[in-house]
Protein backbone atom coordinates (compact mmCIF):
# COMPACT_ATOMS: atom_id res chain seq x y z
CA UNK A 1 0.00 0.00 0.00
CA UNK A 2 2.86 2.48 1.18
CA UNK A 3 4.81 1.31 -2.25
CA UNK A 4 1.92 2.00 -4.08
CA UNK A 5 1.14 5.46 -3.03
CA UNK A 6 4.99 6.06 -2.97
CA UNK A 7 5.31 5.15 -6.73
CA UNK A 8 2.43 7.51 -7.52
CA UNK A 9 3.47 10.37 -5.88
CA UNK A 10 7.53 9.67 -7.26
CA UNK A 11 5.92 9.45 -10.59
CA UNK A 12 3.56 12.69 -9.94
CA UNK A 13 7.06 14.46 -8.57
CA UNK A 14 8.72 13.22 -11.74
CA UNK A 15 6.38 15.08 -14.42
CA UNK A 16 6.74 18.01 -12.35
CA UNK A 17 10.57 17.87 -12.48
CA UNK A 18 11.03 18.26 -8.86
CA UNK A 19 13.24 15.01 -7.70
CA UNK A 20 11.90 13.35 -4.30
CA UNK A 21 13.95 11.78 -1.83
CA UNK A 22 12.01 8.97 -0.15
CA UNK A 23 12.76 8.23 3.27
CA UNK A 24 14.53 3.87 3.36
CA UNK A 25 12.22 1.44 5.07
CA UNK A 26 15.15 -0.46 6.51
CA UNK A 27 19.08 0.44 5.88
CA UNK A 28 20.34 -2.36 3.52
CA UNK A 29 20.49 -5.39 6.09
CA UNK A 30 18.96 -7.79 3.46
CA UNK A 31 21.70 -6.31 0.61
CA UNK A 32 24.26 -8.03 2.85
CA UNK A 33 25.52 -10.85 0.95
CA UNK A 34 23.30 -14.26 2.24
CA UNK A 35 26.89 -16.01 3.60
CA UNK A 36 27.51 -13.02 5.94
CA UNK A 37 23.69 -13.60 7.21
CA UNK A 38 23.81 -17.38 7.41
CA UNK A 39 27.06 -19.01 8.04
CA UNK A 40 28.98 -16.09 10.61
CA UNK A 41 26.55 -14.64 13.87
CA UNK A 42 23.37 -16.50 14.57
CA UNK A 43 21.55 -14.25 17.22
CA UNK A 44 18.57 -15.98 18.74
CA UNK A 45 16.21 -15.24 21.85
CA UNK A 46 17.02 -11.50 20.79
CA UNK A 47 14.01 -9.28 22.56
CA UNK A 48 13.32 -5.50 22.82
CA UNK A 49 12.36 -3.98 25.52
CA UNK A 50 9.73 -1.60 24.04
CA UNK A 51 8.76 -0.79 20.53
CA UNK A 52 7.44 2.68 21.50
CA UNK A 53 9.57 5.29 23.85
CA UNK A 54 9.77 8.99 24.08
CA UNK A 55 13.56 10.89 23.78
CA UNK A 56 15.89 10.40 26.70
CA UNK A 57 13.76 6.87 27.25
CA UNK A 58 15.90 3.67 27.36
CA UNK A 59 15.16 0.42 25.52
CA UNK A 60 17.24 -2.50 26.28
CA UNK A 61 18.11 -5.47 23.42
CA UNK A 62 19.15 -8.55 25.19
CA UNK A 63 19.49 -12.17 23.86
CA UNK A 64 22.12 -14.70 22.66
CA UNK A 65 24.51 -15.32 19.28
CA UNK A 66 26.43 -18.29 18.47
CA UNK A 67 29.65 -17.90 15.93
CA UNK A 68 29.00 -20.20 13.38
CA UNK A 69 31.47 -23.19 13.39
CA UNK A 70 30.98 -23.02 9.23
CA UNK A 71 32.28 -19.37 8.85
CA UNK A 72 33.03 -18.50 5.62
CA UNK A 73 36.41 -19.17 4.70
CA UNK A 74 36.83 -15.80 2.97
CA UNK A 75 36.33 -14.05 6.29
CA UNK A 76 38.50 -13.22 8.84
CA UNK A 77 38.21 -15.24 12.22
CA UNK A 78 36.75 -13.40 14.78
CA UNK A 79 40.00 -12.08 16.55
CA UNK A 80 38.77 -8.62 17.28
CA UNK A 81 35.01 -8.64 17.61
CA UNK A 82 33.35 -5.52 19.16
CA UNK A 83 29.45 -5.22 20.58
CA UNK A 84 27.39 -2.65 19.03
CA UNK A 85 23.87 -2.15 17.46
CA UNK A 86 22.82 -1.33 14.17
CA UNK A 87 20.37 1.72 13.36
CA UNK A 88 20.01 4.30 10.23
CA UNK A 89 22.58 6.71 11.90
CA UNK A 90 23.16 7.93 15.72
CA UNK A 91 19.12 7.99 16.15
CA UNK A 92 19.80 6.15 19.54
CA UNK A 93 22.74 6.80 21.93
CA UNK A 94 24.10 3.51 23.82
CA UNK A 95 24.82 3.91 26.93
CA UNK A 96 25.87 0.30 28.34
CA UNK A 97 27.00 -3.20 26.58
CA UNK A 98 27.84 -5.93 28.29
CA UNK A 99 28.70 -9.51 26.47
CA UNK A 100 28.45 -12.95 29.11
CA UNK A 101 27.63 -9.99 31.98
CA UNK A 102 30.76 -8.39 31.59
CA UNK A 103 31.12 -4.78 30.63
CA UNK A 104 31.79 -4.87 26.56
CA UNK A 105 32.94 -1.15 25.90
CA UNK A 106 36.24 -2.51 24.39
CA UNK A 107 36.71 -5.03 21.40
CA UNK A 108 37.80 -8.83 22.06
CA UNK A 109 38.71 -12.18 20.92
CA UNK A 110 35.49 -14.68 20.59
CA UNK A 111 35.62 -18.17 19.88
CA UNK A 112 33.44 -20.11 16.94
CA UNK A 113 31.44 -22.19 17.68
CA UNK A 114 30.24 -21.01 21.45
CA UNK A 115 27.30 -19.31 22.27
CA UNK A 116 27.38 -15.44 24.24
CA UNK A 117 25.10 -13.81 25.58
CA UNK A 118 24.65 -9.87 24.89
CA UNK A 119 22.54 -7.03 26.06
CA UNK A 120 22.45 -3.55 25.02
CA UNK A 121 20.95 -0.30 26.32
CA UNK A 122 20.30 2.31 24.02
CA UNK A 123 18.83 5.81 24.66
CA UNK A 124 16.23 7.60 22.19
CA UNK A 125 17.99 11.06 20.65
CA UNK A 126 16.25 11.23 17.14
CA UNK A 127 12.27 11.55 16.75
CA UNK A 128 11.28 8.14 14.37
CA UNK A 129 10.36 5.31 13.19
CA UNK A 130 13.88 3.29 13.74
CA UNK A 131 14.88 0.02 12.81
CA UNK A 132 16.95 -1.56 15.59
CA UNK A 133 19.52 -4.35 15.25
CA UNK A 134 21.69 -5.91 17.09
CA UNK A 135 25.12 -6.06 15.55
CA UNK A 136 28.91 -7.51 15.97
CA UNK A 137 31.15 -5.75 14.84
CA UNK A 138 33.95 -8.06 13.29
CA UNK A 139 37.61 -6.66 12.06
CA UNK A 140 37.83 -7.23 8.81
CA UNK A 141 34.54 -9.05 8.26
CA UNK A 142 32.53 -5.44 8.72
CA UNK A 143 29.47 -5.22 10.84
CA UNK A 144 27.00 -9.36 11.40
CA UNK A 145 23.64 -7.63 12.17
CA UNK A 146 20.92 -9.84 14.17
CA UNK A 147 17.18 -9.27 13.20
CA UNK A 148 15.77 -5.88 13.45
CA UNK A 149 12.82 -4.62 15.17
CA UNK A 150 11.28 -1.12 14.61
CA UNK A 151 11.27 1.15 17.47
CA UNK A 152 9.61 4.34 17.39
CA UNK A 153 10.60 7.55 19.25
CA UNK A 154 8.69 10.67 20.20
CA UNK A 155 9.56 13.42 21.28
CA UNK A 156 11.84 16.74 20.25
CA UNK A 157 15.75 15.95 19.44
CA UNK A 158 16.63 19.14 21.57
CA UNK A 159 15.10 18.08 24.61
CA UNK A 160 17.78 14.70 24.43
CA UNK A 161 20.40 15.22 27.21
CA UNK A 162 23.20 12.62 27.86
CA UNK A 163 24.30 13.69 31.84
CA UNK A 164 27.71 11.82 33.33
CA UNK A 165 29.27 11.99 36.04
CA UNK A 166 33.10 11.10 35.50
CA UNK A 167 35.30 9.31 38.05
CA UNK A 168 36.46 12.24 39.66
CA UNK A 169 32.91 13.55 40.22
CA UNK A 170 32.81 16.11 38.12
CA UNK A 171 29.12 15.75 36.95
CA UNK A 172 28.52 16.50 33.54
CA UNK A 173 25.08 18.04 32.20
CA UNK A 174 25.20 16.92 28.24
CA UNK A 175 28.00 14.92 27.08
CA UNK A 176 26.63 15.61 23.40
CA UNK A 177 28.00 19.54 24.17
CA UNK A 178 30.35 18.84 26.93
CA UNK A 179 33.98 20.57 26.03
CA UNK A 180 32.28 21.31 22.36
CA UNK A 181 32.78 25.11 23.13
CA UNK A 182 36.22 24.61 24.09
CA UNK A 183 37.26 22.62 20.79
CA UNK A 184 35.82 25.58 18.81
CA UNK A 185 37.38 27.97 20.58
CA UNK A 186 40.79 26.34 19.86
CA UNK A 187 40.49 25.24 16.16
CA UNK A 188 39.32 28.81 15.77
CA UNK A 189 42.27 29.86 17.32
CA UNK A 190 44.64 27.78 15.35
CA UNK A 191 43.03 28.62 12.21
CA UNK A 192 43.23 32.23 12.20
CA UNK A 193 46.82 32.20 13.08
CA UNK A 194 47.24 29.92 10.21
CA UNK A 195 45.36 32.47 7.97
CA UNK A 196 47.56 35.62 9.47
CA UNK A 197 50.53 33.89 8.61
CA UNK A 198 49.92 33.06 5.10
CA UNK A 199 48.51 36.35 4.54
CA UNK A 200 51.69 38.04 5.56
CA UNK A 201 53.29 36.43 2.16
CA UNK A 202 50.71 35.74 0.21
CA UNK A 203 49.90 40.16 0.14
CA UNK A 204 52.89 39.98 -1.79
CA UNK A 205 53.51 39.56 -5.62
CA UNK A 206 53.14 35.81 -6.06
CA UNK A 207 53.89 33.41 -8.31
CA UNK A 208 55.24 34.61 -11.73
CA UNK A 209 57.30 37.38 -9.72
CA UNK A 210 59.16 35.64 -8.00
CA UNK A 211 59.77 33.03 -10.24
CA UNK A 212 61.28 35.67 -12.32
CA UNK A 213 63.39 36.56 -9.46
CA UNK A 214 64.29 33.04 -8.42
CA UNK A 215 65.17 32.33 -11.96
CA UNK A 216 67.47 35.48 -12.52
CA UNK A 217 69.29 35.17 -9.36
CA UNK A 218 67.50 37.81 -6.76
CA UNK A 219 66.42 35.08 -4.46
CA UNK A 220 68.22 36.80 -1.86
CA UNK A 221 65.72 39.29 -2.30
CA UNK A 222 62.28 37.39 -2.03
CA UNK A 223 63.07 36.58 2.12
CA UNK A 224 64.16 40.43 3.96
CA UNK A 225 65.22 40.93 7.45
CA UNK A 226 61.53 41.81 8.34
CA UNK A 227 60.10 38.33 7.09
CA UNK A 228 62.68 36.78 9.13
CA UNK A 229 61.62 38.97 12.05
CA UNK A 230 57.86 37.66 11.36
CA UNK A 231 58.64 33.75 11.40
CA UNK A 232 60.82 33.68 14.29
CA UNK A 233 57.86 35.80 16.25
CA UNK A 234 55.69 33.42 15.05
CA UNK A 235 57.31 30.15 15.94
CA UNK A 236 58.37 31.38 19.59
CA UNK A 237 54.81 32.50 20.10
CA UNK A 238 53.41 29.35 18.85
CA UNK A 239 55.74 27.11 20.75
CA UNK A 240 54.82 29.33 23.95
CA UNK A 241 50.83 29.06 23.23
CA UNK A 242 51.47 25.19 23.37
CA UNK A 243 52.93 25.43 25.98
CA UNK A 244 50.73 27.67 27.84
CA UNK A 245 47.52 25.64 26.27
CA UNK A 246 48.93 22.51 28.16
CA UNK A 247 49.82 23.80 30.83
CA UNK A 248 46.50 25.21 31.09
CA UNK A 249 45.02 22.07 30.38
CA UNK A 250 46.70 20.56 33.17
CA UNK A 251 46.17 22.48 35.57
CA UNK A 252 42.82 22.77 34.53
CA UNK A 253 41.86 18.98 34.27
CA UNK A 254 44.62 17.45 36.63
CA UNK A 255 43.16 13.60 36.32
CA UNK A 256 42.72 12.25 32.75
CA UNK A 257 43.11 8.50 31.43
CA UNK A 258 43.89 8.58 27.78
CA UNK A 259 41.58 6.27 25.76
CA UNK A 260 41.92 2.15 26.88
CA UNK A 261 43.43 0.53 23.74
CA UNK A 262 43.53 -2.96 25.85
CA UNK A 263 41.23 -5.84 24.82
CA UNK A 264 38.46 -7.63 26.82
CA UNK A 265 38.65 -11.46 28.14
CA UNK A 266 35.25 -13.06 28.14
CA UNK A 267 34.67 -16.67 28.40
CA UNK A 268 32.22 -18.05 26.12
CA UNK A 269 28.77 -19.61 27.40
CA UNK A 270 29.34 -23.35 29.21
CA UNK A 271 28.91 -26.07 26.22
CA UNK A 272 26.55 -28.08 26.63
CA UNK A 273 28.32 -31.98 26.88
CA UNK A 274 26.62 -33.85 24.19
CA UNK A 275 25.39 -32.09 21.13
CA UNK A 276 22.88 -33.21 18.69
CA UNK A 277 25.18 -33.95 15.33
CA UNK A 278 23.45 -32.74 12.05
CA UNK A 279 24.54 -34.14 8.70
CA UNK A 280 23.04 -32.99 5.45
CA UNK A 281 22.43 -35.31 2.93
CA UNK A 282 20.70 -33.21 0.59
CA UNK A 283 19.53 -29.54 0.59
CA UNK A 284 17.80 -27.78 -2.26
CA UNK A 285 16.31 -24.29 -2.90
CA UNK A 286 13.40 -25.15 -5.06
CA UNK A 287 13.17 -21.76 -6.79
CA UNK A 288 9.51 -21.79 -8.25
CA UNK A 289 8.32 -22.86 -4.83
CA UNK A 290 10.38 -20.72 -2.46
CA UNK A 291 11.19 -23.88 -0.46
CA UNK A 292 14.25 -25.18 1.19
CA UNK A 293 13.64 -29.02 1.14
CA UNK A 294 16.87 -30.66 3.38
CA UNK A 295 17.28 -34.62 3.99
CA UNK A 296 19.35 -34.55 7.32
CA UNK A 297 20.88 -37.29 9.29
CA UNK A 298 20.11 -36.57 12.81
CA UNK A 299 21.83 -38.29 15.68
CA UNK A 300 20.51 -37.79 19.42
CA UNK A 301 23.81 -38.42 22.21
CA UNK A 302 21.55 -37.58 24.84
CA UNK A 303 19.64 -39.28 27.39
CA UNK A 304 16.23 -38.04 26.37
CA UNK A 305 14.04 -38.44 23.33
CA UNK A 306 13.95 -34.83 21.47
CA UNK A 307 11.95 -32.71 19.15
CA UNK A 308 12.38 -30.21 16.42
CA UNK A 309 10.94 -27.15 17.24
CA UNK A 310 12.97 -24.61 14.78
CA UNK A 311 15.16 -23.52 11.87
CA UNK A 312 16.84 -20.73 12.53
CA UNK A 313 19.10 -19.11 10.03
CA UNK A 314 19.66 -15.39 9.54
CA UNK A 315 17.36 -14.22 11.77
CA UNK A 316 14.30 -15.67 10.15
CA UNK A 317 12.46 -18.68 12.31
CA UNK A 318 11.09 -20.94 10.88
CA UNK A 319 8.63 -23.01 14.05
CA UNK A 320 7.15 -26.38 14.25
CA UNK A 321 4.07 -25.41 14.93
CA UNK A 322 2.80 -28.55 16.44
CA UNK A 323 5.05 -28.53 19.06
CA UNK A 324 4.34 -26.27 22.35
CA UNK A 325 7.57 -26.20 23.80
CA UNK A 326 8.76 -24.58 20.60
CA UNK A 327 6.16 -22.16 20.32
CA UNK A 328 6.48 -21.16 23.52
CA UNK A 329 10.15 -19.65 22.82
CA UNK A 330 8.27 -17.12 20.11
CA UNK A 331 7.87 -13.78 21.69
CA UNK A 332 5.18 -11.88 20.83
CA UNK A 333 7.73 -8.58 20.16
CA UNK A 334 9.70 -10.69 17.44
CA UNK A 335 9.47 -9.08 14.38
CA UNK A 336 6.53 -10.43 12.20
CA UNK A 337 8.38 -10.67 8.93
CA UNK A 338 11.25 -13.09 10.31
CA UNK A 339 8.82 -15.59 11.17
CA UNK A 340 7.14 -17.19 8.30
CA UNK A 341 3.58 -18.31 8.61
CA UNK A 342 3.79 -22.01 7.30
CA UNK A 343 6.64 -22.48 9.79
CA UNK A 344 8.78 -26.05 9.49
CA UNK A 345 7.43 -28.65 8.11
CA UNK A 346 8.72 -32.49 9.32
CA UNK A 347 8.11 -35.25 7.39
CA UNK A 348 8.66 -37.37 10.09
CA UNK A 349 7.45 -36.11 13.71
CA UNK A 350 7.77 -38.26 15.87
CA UNK A 351 10.86 -38.13 18.53
CA UNK A 352 14.18 -39.35 18.18
CA UNK A 353 14.86 -42.06 20.87
CA UNK A 354 18.73 -41.32 22.76
CA UNK A 355 20.92 -42.70 21.30
CA UNK A 356 18.98 -42.68 17.56
CA UNK A 357 20.37 -41.93 14.21
CA UNK A 358 17.67 -41.16 11.66
CA UNK A 359 17.08 -39.51 8.26
CA UNK A 360 14.59 -37.15 8.56
CA UNK A 361 12.93 -34.43 5.41
CA UNK A 362 12.14 -30.84 6.34
CA UNK A 363 11.08 -28.34 4.53
CA UNK A 364 10.73 -24.63 5.05
CA UNK A 365 8.69 -22.77 2.50
CA UNK A 366 8.08 -19.21 2.05
CA UNK A 367 8.30 -16.00 -0.31
CA UNK A 368 11.19 -15.05 2.66
CA UNK A 369 13.44 -16.27 1.40
CA UNK A 370 13.00 -14.04 -1.56
CA UNK A 371 12.09 -11.05 0.15
CA UNK A 372 15.02 -11.20 2.62
CA UNK A 373 16.86 -12.04 -0.72
CA UNK A 374 18.79 -14.91 0.81
CA UNK A 375 17.99 -17.04 -2.85
CA UNK A 376 20.97 -14.87 -3.96
CA UNK A 377 23.22 -17.92 -2.35
CA UNK A 378 22.48 -19.15 -4.68
CA UNK A 379 24.78 -17.55 -7.22
CA UNK A 380 27.54 -17.22 -4.96
CA UNK A 381 30.56 -19.65 -5.98
CA UNK A 382 30.33 -21.54 -2.30
CA UNK A 383 27.14 -22.42 -2.27
CA UNK A 384 26.30 -22.99 1.51
CA UNK A 385 23.52 -23.03 4.35
CA UNK A 386 24.07 -22.66 7.41
CA UNK A 387 21.80 -22.38 10.04
CA UNK A 388 20.63 -23.26 13.71
CA UNK A 389 18.32 -26.35 14.75
CA UNK A 390 16.62 -26.55 17.78
CA UNK A 391 15.62 -29.15 19.68
CA UNK A 392 13.64 -29.46 22.38
CA UNK A 393 13.92 -32.97 24.86
CA UNK A 394 10.71 -34.97 26.87
CA UNK A 395 10.94 -32.12 29.62
CA UNK A 396 10.74 -29.06 27.61
CA UNK A 397 14.72 -28.35 27.27
CA UNK A 398 16.27 -27.06 24.54
CA UNK A 399 19.19 -27.91 22.94
CA UNK A 400 21.08 -26.42 19.91
CA UNK A 401 22.44 -27.91 16.89
CA UNK A 402 24.16 -26.29 13.84
CA UNK A 403 23.36 -26.78 10.15
CA UNK A 404 25.69 -26.79 7.18
CA UNK A 405 25.84 -28.12 3.65
CA UNK A 406 26.51 -27.45 0.57
CA UNK A 407 22.91 -26.28 -1.33
CA UNK A 408 21.51 -26.70 -4.97
CA UNK A 409 19.17 -24.68 -6.29
CA UNK A 410 16.21 -26.25 -8.29
CA UNK A 411 14.86 -24.46 -10.91
CA UNK A 412 12.07 -26.63 -12.56
CA UNK A 413 8.97 -27.34 -10.06
CA UNK A 414 8.06 -30.89 -10.37
CU1 LIG B 1 17.15 -2.84 9.63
Amino acid sequence: MRAEWAKRLSRVCLLLGVVVVLPALAHGERNQEPFLRMRTAHFYDVKWSADKIAVNDEVVVTGRFRLFEDWPMNLPQPDRVFVGNGTPGPVLARTESYLNGHAAIQSGKLVLDRDYEFKTVLKGRIPGRHHVHPMVNVEGAGPLLGPGSWVEISGDHRDFKLPLTTLDGTKIEDLETWGVANVVRWEGFWLLTALVFAGWWLRRPLLMTRYRALHEGHEAALVTRGDRLWAAAFLTGTVLTVFAGAHWAENRYPRTIPLQAGQFRIDPLPKDEHEINIQVKRATYDVPGRSMKMTLVIHNPLPHPVQMGEFMTAGLRFVNHELPAAMAQVDARYPAELLPRTGLTLHDKAPIAPGETRTVDIEATDAVWETERLTSLLTDPDNRVGGLLFFFDDAGERHIANLSGAIVPVFIGS
